[in-house]
């Protein structure tokens, strides 16, 4: 049975204290509602990632991890983090590609690529984050930008690479802007990109691969998604620096 996953991305927000706060309020929250195969993930600034991992220790189904890494391993890149050293506070995932890197730190397909390889050499799981603009979906383009971004981000992995790996359908005209694809939208997707696992890998790679939906997902719209065959969970932004939402949405799989 494939990993469900309920992933908070805090993105650029929360100090040290007031991450270790609403951490500690999280996971005391969500502790009993985590069951199986399922695990709740909190993507925290670089800054938060050790002492969140060591607080994470009180509870096995909690898991941290970080929004990004660099895709060389070692060297003279003022202000920049390794993989190695987001492997080395214990982070067990790091999430590559999001919209908000792919559109303000121009980070294309074969820079993610090159990322996912660092990542995954270090013993990183990436949340690999693929959509489409909202011109691409009205030019109805949308399935051509999505089999480019896997194909050119994560397909050119082993299938034991690739096992590593959850993948999170972001469509950005729904990042912080309110809107929602709907479920029928989202799983329309969700089905494609297992489809393209399958074609590219094999049918038990693509039913084994954990598949996110991330954009707008909050306690109000989560049931009817996470309720769609190929949706298997969700990455969650402004939603997740909420304990309560955060807990609601954790609270959709039960
Ligand atoms: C959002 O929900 O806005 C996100 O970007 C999740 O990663």
């Amino acid at each position: 049975m494939r990993k469900k996953i309920v992933a908070g991305n805090w993105k650029m927000n929360l100090d040290y204290n007031e991450g270790m706060a609403l951490f500690s309020e999280i996971a005391n929250m969500v502790k009993d509602e985590i069951t199986g195969s399922q695990q709740a993930v909190i993507c925290s600034p670089f800054i938060h990632l050790n002492s969140l991992v060591q607080l994470a220790k009180g509870y096995d189904k909690i898991a941290v991890g970080a929004q990004n890494a660099h895709q060389n391993e070692s060297g003279a890149y003022t202000g920049e983090i390794s993989a190695k050293m987001v492997k080395s506070t214990g982070a067990e995932y790091v999430i590559l590609g999001h919209s908000e890197r792919r559109q303000y730190f121009g980070e294309d397909n074969q820079l993610l690529a090159k990322k996912t390889d660092t990542a995954l050499a270090n013993g990183l799981k990436p949340i690999f984050c693929i959509g489409e603009t909202l011109e691409e979906r009205e030019a109805e383009q949308h399935f051509d930008i999505i089999k480019t971004q896997l194909q050119e981000g994560v397909f050119h992995l082993s299938t034991e690479q690739f096992a590593q790996v959850v993948l999170a359908y972001e469509p950005v005209w729904a990042i912080g802007t309110g809107k929602t694809a709907s479920a029928e939208q989202a799983q329309e997707i969700h089905a494609f990109f297992r489809e393209e696992i399958a074609n590219n890998y094999n049918q038990e790679v693509a039913d084994n691969t954990t598949i996110l939906y991330g954009g707008s997902c909050n306690p109000r719209n989560a049931a009817e998604l996470f309720a769609q065959a190929d949706i298997d969970g969700g990455l969650i932004g402004g939603a997740s620096l909420k304990s309560r939402d955060f807990l609601d949405i954790v609270k959709v799989f039960n």
